[in-house]
């Protein structure tokens, strides 16, 4: 198993970042406890998503917080990052895992207890389990599972895993309780008028795991 921490887990989309520079956020947000990044960008061209791939595995080096790159398998090996992350609908784990190797992280979101089942099956470095409530930063996704959902899919799955979709302070220690290892947060750290303390509270709301 390799040595994850998956406890606050920060997915990137510029269009919520208030015009400040991506990396200006994801720096603060390490500042403030964040500890996985992934490189979530749906309206960029491939030139653009490699060269900002680039910039933020090296704005994340000297913290030794792993960059994983969402959905293109082309431009986590081109830039050589820590890993990738796969939907349901995204390239086969077995032709990511392939093509990377077995010490690079993969990730896969899993959206009911039959994806959960599957992906017992895979050798996956951990789930997502996508969304837990809907979210107005991604309205395509399947039916929001619910902490009730958390809770049945960290009991039959073998994987690590983190929630994510509408997880905010409000509910942030709820995921965990129901078993997760972390939260995984858009808006609610790329939208922060101060994103360090955004991370900040929700690192602490973690940790307090009774
Ligand atoms: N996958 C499922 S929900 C979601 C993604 C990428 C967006 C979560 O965004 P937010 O702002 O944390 O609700
Ligand atoms: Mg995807």
């Amino acid at each position: 198993m390799k040595d994850l921490d998956l406890s606050l887990y920060l997915v990137t989309d510029r269009s919520l970042s208030l015009n400040r520079p991506l990396e200006y956020i994801v720096e603060e947000a390490v500042k403030g406890g964040v500890t996985m990044v992934q490189l979530r960008e749906k309206t960029c061209s491939s030139k653009e998503f490699y060269e900002l791939a680039i910039r933020l595995k090296n704005c994340l080096k000297p913290f030794n917080i792993p960059l994983i790159i969402n959905d293109r398998l082309d431009i986590a090996l081109a830039c050589d990052a820590e890993g990738l992350h796969i939907g349901q609908g995204d390239i086969p784990y077995d032709i990511a895992r392939k093509l990377l190797g077995k010490d690079k992280i993969i990730g896969l979101s899993v959206e009911n207890i039959q994806d959960a089942i599957d992906a017992n099956k895979l050798d996956v470095d951990y789930i997502g389990i996508s969304p837990v409530f809907s979210t107005p930063t991604k309205t395509d996704t399947a039916q929001a599972i619910g902490l009730e959902g958390v809770r049945q899919i960290t009991q039959i799955s073998k994987h690590r895993s983190v929630g994510i979709g509408g997880i905010n302070r409000a509910n942030a220690h709820d995921i965990i309780k129901c078993g997760a290892d972390g939260i995984s947060v858009v808006s609610a750290i790329m939208s922060a008028d101060d994103p360090r303390s955004a991370a900040y509270e929700l690192s602490e709301l973690i940790e307090c795991r009774g």
